[in-house]
């Protein structure tokens, strides 16, 4: 059951989709209490009190002995010292033994988790704004209490089927040619494609909705005959709009009066790629719809998928910071420039981006209600998201267009995936995309993936390998590399044969995903979850970080350490593990409950079938189409029979079809 308290004049977020009497008693489990830094709700933590959530985070999956803060941020490194990312999901997950709640805190402000750090034993999350409506939800288990916190926050995105083929993407294409590149490097060695994303190269002058002529002379024809080969342009879209006369965009936000404003009522300035840009109030309806429309530009042309960026949004600089930079050069011009000094002029241009100041210095008309930024900061992203996608259906009700965006808060889960950002070519960046996935599921992100091979830095073969061995059950299966670094396409590799065939297990795995990402749409369910939510009062269950349940039957458990040639596992419960090299080789081993060492050589792989269970399992396929359409067999260890219920539709709509249209497979 959910209650719902409400503090100070909330701000509407439209992260909740159902209307709740505000309770007038007390709040259970917490102290209520206002302090300098604002309301802080804390309560204490007994001993082996575990708690879940917070969506995007640094660190693992318990987030207990740790401070995060819900402030979305362009951070380019996700280390362990990190309080935030790009995203802010303010729901966490108590779980005590027996007792376990859930809350929601809607507060698109900032939040500061407090979660054993400052006393270990202690829990106490403050609202800087105070501000907020706090959503308390008490069930029997926690699979249950995030079913019905998701139903509190609405369906998740449906996106295409093909956006669930494996996508290749690098920042560095920025012609036709390059492009044709990778696709021809796929295809000729049968490395399984279904889309190729443009980066901020294709732009023109990194104008949103634009796009170099010289490079892409005819984009409507290159998009079409790439769809006549199954393959799929995935553009991005950034925040900030080109401050420029001759822009046709920013004079009509000029016109409409559709941009953030400072105070004085002046559009406020900040820059981004384009340089000096203006920044469309995502927050208001208006400017929402306006914004939304400038997609058809880019759908006209035939292209089907978005990637939203710097939507925190980014600033690197703003007129007003970029004037004190130089201020403080200048006052320091000519001096002998000791410790203090040099400080003061490295951070005076080392800080300048995304600048605490900035964030106070623009306003938002939340259709009528004007609001400073930093109050509303974490629905700047989301907003943007929900721009795109209601343009998306006004268009064409029943054509889904893939969306996934960097920046999110509660709510943009209704309307578009993510991706989790910048991440680097480390071992310990496979462990951290694991631990996000049930956190992201649990917020109602059931499109996501982390960038495979890693965004930042240089990746290696092996690396490489295994990225791709855990993005095999991610609903997003994105290869993305920095400019800079070095080259991460598949094909770039003497190995390339044996990523090759893991991909084949993702296209045979295909009809399988699709069906439980639907029905968990379908059923306010997670793809991944902890083990703890599927095995309640089982101890091990409860503290294992490096497994993961992986739709309603199965486990996975991901090698993330280099020169691996195996791992423990722990096995809660009698299971089938399949051991994959390819789609067509892969080895049987029905286990029973607890810990076992397995060999998983470099280029295999694990998947963990409950026993009395059967999954469907398609064939190897260069793209999903040909995937969605193999021929079934149905994969486990049920002695006595077993059956599965199959989802599919033909991707259109954007609400999954009932129960009755499942198709029902039974081994016997
Ligand atoms: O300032 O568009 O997270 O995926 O490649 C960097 C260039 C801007 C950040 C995104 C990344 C993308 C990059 N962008």
């Amino acid at each position: 059951m959910i209650r719902k308290y409400v503090y100070g004049n909330p701000y509407d977020t439209g992260a909740v989709v159902k209307t709740l009497p505000a309770e007038t008693g007390t709040l259970p489990y917490f102290e209520v209490e206002q302090s300098d830094s604002g309301l802080c709700f804390s309560r204490s933590l007994s001993k082996d009190e575990v708690l879940f959530g917070l969506g995007e985070a640094v660190r693992g999956m318990n987030k207990r002995g740790y401070v995060y803060e819900s402030w979305n941020s362009d951070v380019f490194d996700h280390t362990e010292s990190q309080s935030s990312l790009y995203a802010s999901l303010n729901l966490l997950l108590f779980c005590n033994g027996e007792q376990c709640f859930g809350l929601y805190l809607d507060d698109p402000g900032r939040v500061r988790w407090d979660l054993g750090y400052t006393v270990t034993d202690r829990a106490c999350i403050t609202s800087e704004n105070g501000d907020l409506a706090l959503y308390l939800c008490e069930g029997d288990s926690l699979r249950q209490i995030t079913r019905e916190l998701r139903a509190l926050l609405g369906q998740s995105y449906l996106p295409p089927k093909w956006a669930f083929g494996y996508i290749q993407s690098r920042w560095g294409y920025a012609s036709e040619k390059d492009i044709r590149a990778v696709a021809q490097n796929h295809r000729s060695r049968h490395i399984p494609l279904d889309g190729i994303c443009m980066d901020i190269d294709y732009m023109q002058d990194y104008r949103d909705f634009t796009w170099n002529r010289e490079a892409f002379p005819d984009l409507k024809g290159f998009a079409d005959q790439l769809k006549q080969d199954h393959l799929h342009l995935v553009p991005i879209i950034d925040a900030g709009i080109k401050l420029d006369e001759k822009e046709p965009l920013y004079q009509e936000g000029l016109q409409r009066d559709l941009f953030c404003k400072k105070a004085d009522g002046s559009v406020f300035v900040g820059a981004v790629w384009p340089g000096r840009a203006c920044f469309p109030d995502f927050l208001n309806t208006r400017a929402r719809e306006w914004f939304g429309s400038h997609y058809n530009t880019l759908l006209d042309e035939g292209i089907d998928g978005f990637w939203n960026d710097m939507n925190e949004p980014a600033i690197f600089y703003s007129d007003e910071t970029l004037a004190r930079g130089f201020e403080i050069a200048d006052e320091l011009r000519g001096e002998n420039i000791g410790l203090d000094g040099s400080f003061k002029l490295k951070d005076a241009f080392g800080r300048m981006a995304n600048h605490p100041d900035d964030y106070r210095r623009f306003y938002h008309d939340m259709d009528g209600r004007r609001v400073r930024h930093d109050r509303v900061h974490n629905l700047y992203g989301a907003m943007m998201t929900r721009s795109a996608a209601e343009a998306f259906r006004k268009r064409d009700a029943n054509k889904r267009v893939l969306l996934f965006s960097r920046s999110a808060f509660a709510g943009a889960h209704r309307y578009g995936g993510m991706w989790q950002g910048d991440n680097f070519s480390w071992w310990s960046h496979i462990a951290l995309c694991m631990h996000m996935l049930p956190a992201l599921n649990m917020s109602g992100f059931l499109f996501t993936g982390c960038d495979l091979g890693g965004f930042g830095c240089n990746t290696t073969e092996d690396l490489l390998e295994r990225f791709l061995q855990l993005g095999v059950f991610t609903p997003l299966m994105r290869n993305h590399s920095a400019l800079g670094t070095r080259e991460q396409e598949i094909y770039r590799f003497s190995t390339w044969e044996s990523m090759r065939d893991t991909l084949t297990v993702r296209y045979a795995l295909l009809p399988y995903l699709y069906s439980e990402y639907m029905k968990a749409v379908r059923d306010n369910d997670m793809l991944f979850r902890p083990l703890a939510m599927d095995y309640p009062g089982d101890e091990r269950a409860l503290h294992t970080e490096d497994q993961l349940m992986w739709g309603s039957e199965c486990m996975i458990a991901p090698v993330t350490v280099q020169n691996a040639v195996g791992r423990y596992v722990y096995l809660p419960e009698d299971m089938l593990m399949i051991r994959f090299r390819s789609a067509k080789d892969h080895d049987l081993e029905p286990m029973t409950r607890g810990d076992h060492y397995i060999s998983l050589r470099l280029n295999e792989f694990a998947l963990f079938i409950k026993k009395g269970c059967v999954i469907p399992f398609g064939q190897g396929a260069e793209n999903s189409e040909d995937a969605f359409s193999a021929p079934l067999t149905l994969l486990g260890w049920a002695e006595k029979g077993a059956s599965y219920r199959l989802y599919t539709d033909d991707g259109t709509g954007y609400a999954p079809l009932p129960t009755e249209h499942d198709r029902i497979l039974r081994k016997e």
